[in-house]
């Protein structure tokens, strides 16, 4: 392609509003515009690259025999109020009526779609397991888009759903996918973990999260610096490995602890290390008040206190509220002499605490020597804090590490849900009825993308692996209107064509400065100078990822690249 002919509008200047690298680079090197907050149009080779990504995920899903179709973006409200969505999801749902006034969602996701397709469609076992899946673009009204094409309000994603006739046959596909997968971010080159994760609204059992480890990923990943183990920090369990210390309990006490409010001040007022301490906050758990108690270097894990009450919200009491059940502010709370009727939860440490502080339920003042068992009760001791770096791995190897992730796919074994709710059932090879079992696999394509510019940059700009640059050698001319590299850079350009190699040819009148901040910035994996030399046929051979280069005759030329690419 010539670029004399071509939409490439590269910046100079970086995006006031692109606060990460692949969402400046991308605006800056002309691979994206944004339409709308958290909408954007792909320009010319912004289309490329999305199109080798979408290419690599097809011949991955391909291979494991999962069937290509296409559903449609509009919804009808029917199908999600028969499985609870329409009302479960806020306006993060796009929604909208037609002329006839019939409600119609924008698809965030395709589970309800393609369930009342297989229902009608698949009666019987014998056409089970069935997998289908997408390329198709998602709506997802995010409230604050942000980070470029990381999180849009439009995007383009894989959507795989797999049906069976039983939990086994769904644990074999799941493998699979779980493999395609980690085959489609190695072929994106892209350094990848696949961490243990939470179903979220999803339910189900099994369920991995893809993360690209980057410094602006949203997610933080907790691994071993010694086995494979990895999790989100969300689902990570803290090993009990606590031991009771020997001293004996002593003499229960209140302290004066004026206006010291966090466990920071409480431990250095009363002179003893935070774990001597315990955090008590207030939870409303689908409604219900409860008290959740942790060691004072412990955090509290919204996500386990949810699983453990299997509940559909869980959030922190009110200061108001909180006062009006216990009498004390935030500062001041603890499990010690709380009516019957506060439920208390511990994560598992508390059970090993002696002699430590707690609030004493008055502002100001604290208790010390509290002892669990005999200063106060504990409903359920259950792991309820974040994992931590320096704890022991839930794998028994090594010790556990944070990194940050971008998530860039997420499989799940669904079970039944949707299938119940839709009634998507078989008959089994007894001719009994049955309910199928499901699994959903989903890969952000265009988030992918951007991913891989946060791992494939530097300061000049993109740098992009072989496998999904937008063209294969970036052809410089540095001046058109000298015959003899005019005519060099044509029949250059020529037979790279023939051979069927992907050209970009920077034939503008443009200075050679701009041309070479242009194709630093674009990141093609070679370039190909034509310049002073061209009188004697020799021209420059660029690697973009490690800079070297060498002069070439034309004639060495074709060999030369086809080993490079
Ligand atoms: C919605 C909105 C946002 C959503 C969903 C529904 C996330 C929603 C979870 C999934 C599960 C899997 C198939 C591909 C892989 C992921 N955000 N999820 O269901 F209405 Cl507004 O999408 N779906």
């Amino acid at each position: 392609m010539r670029q004399s002919q071509m939409l490439l509008p590269t910046l100079r200047e970086v995006p006031a509003d692109a606060e990460i690298k692949s969402h400046q680079l991308l605006v800056r090197a002309g691979f994206i515009r944004q339409t709308a907050s958290g909408v954007y149009s792909f320009l010319p080779l912004g289309k490329r690259v999305l199109k080798k990504v979408e290419e690599i995920v097809r011949q991955e899903m391909d291979k494991i025999g999962a069937n290509e179709m296409l559903m449609p973006a509009m919804q009808p409200a029917e199908l999600w109020k028969e499985t609870g969505r329409w009302d479960n999801f806020g306006p993060e749902l796009m929604r909208f009526n037609d002329r006839h006034d019939r409600e119609f969602a924008l698809g965030a996701t395709h589970e309800e779609v393609i369930t009342s397709l297989v229902k009608d469609e698949v009666k019987s076992y014998k056409k089970l397991p069935l997998t289908l899946y997408q390329i198709q673009t998602k709506y997802r009204d995010e409230k604050r888009p942000r980070f470029g094409l990381l999180r849009g309000r439009e995007f383009v994603m894989k959507d795989a759903y797999s049906f069976h006739d039983s939990f086994e046959s769904l644990d074999e596909s799941y493998k699979k996918m779980y493999q395609a997968y980690s085959n489609i971010f190695r072929r994106c080159g892209l350094n990848f973990r696949a961490v243990i994760a939470d179903s979220g609204s999803m339910g189900g059992k099994d369920t991995h999260e893809f993360m690209v480890l980057s410094e602006v990923g949203e997610d933080t990943i907790a691994y071993s610096d010694t086995s494979e183990y990895a999790a989100n920090i969300e689902m990570a369990p803290a090993v009990d490995t606590y031991e009771k210390s020997e001293e004996s309990a002593r003499e229960l006490e209140e302290v004066e602890t004026p206006d010291k409010k966090t466990m920071q001040e409480v431990a250095d007022y009363l002179r003893h290390p935070l774990e001597k301490g315990l955090k008590t906050l207030m939870f409303k758990i689908d409604g219900k008040l409860v008290l959740v108690v942790c060691r004072g270097d412990h955090e509290i894990n919204d996500i386990k206190l949810k699983n453990l009450y299997d509940a559909d919200v869980v959030e922190l009491a009110t200061e108001q509220e909180t006062r009006a059940t216990i009498g004390a502010g935030f500062g001041s709370l603890g499990p010690v002499g709380v009516t019957e009727d506060i439920e208390v939860v511990a994560d598992n440490a508390v059970k090993y605490a002696v002699n430590v502080s707690c609030g004493a339920n008055k502002d100001g003042v604290h208790l010390v020597n509290v002892n669990p068992d005999r200063d106060f009760k504990v409903k359920t001791y259950a792991d309820l804090r974040f994992i931590q770096e320096g704890d022991v791995s839930p794998d028994g190897e090594g010790i556990i590490k944070f990194a940050r992730g971008i998530e860039v796919g997420h499989v799940f074994k669904l079970g039944s849900f949707y299938a119940e709710k839709l009634g998507a059932s078989f008959l089994n090879d007894q001719g009994k009825a049955q309910t199928m079992v499901m699994g959903c696999y989903g890969i952000g394509v265009s988030r992918t993308l951007a991913a891989v510019v946060e791992q494939y940059h530097d300061e000049n700009g993109i740098s992009w692996p072989s496998n999904l640059a937008p063209y294969q050698v970036h052809l410089l001319a540095l001046n058109m209107k000298k015959e003899e590299q005019k005519s060099l850079a044509e029949s250059i350009y020529d037979r790279l064509l023939k051979a069927g190699i992907e050209v970009l040819f920077d034939d503008r009148k443009e200075r050679a400065g701009v041309k070479f901040s242009d194709s630093d910035l674009i990141g093609i994996p070679v370039r190909i100078t034509v310049g002073k030399q061209a009188g004697e046929g020799i021209v420059e051979v660029k690697q973009r990822a490690n800079g070297e280069q060498q002069e070439l005759h034309e004639d060495d030329l074709l060999q030369k690249i086809n080993n490079m690419i």
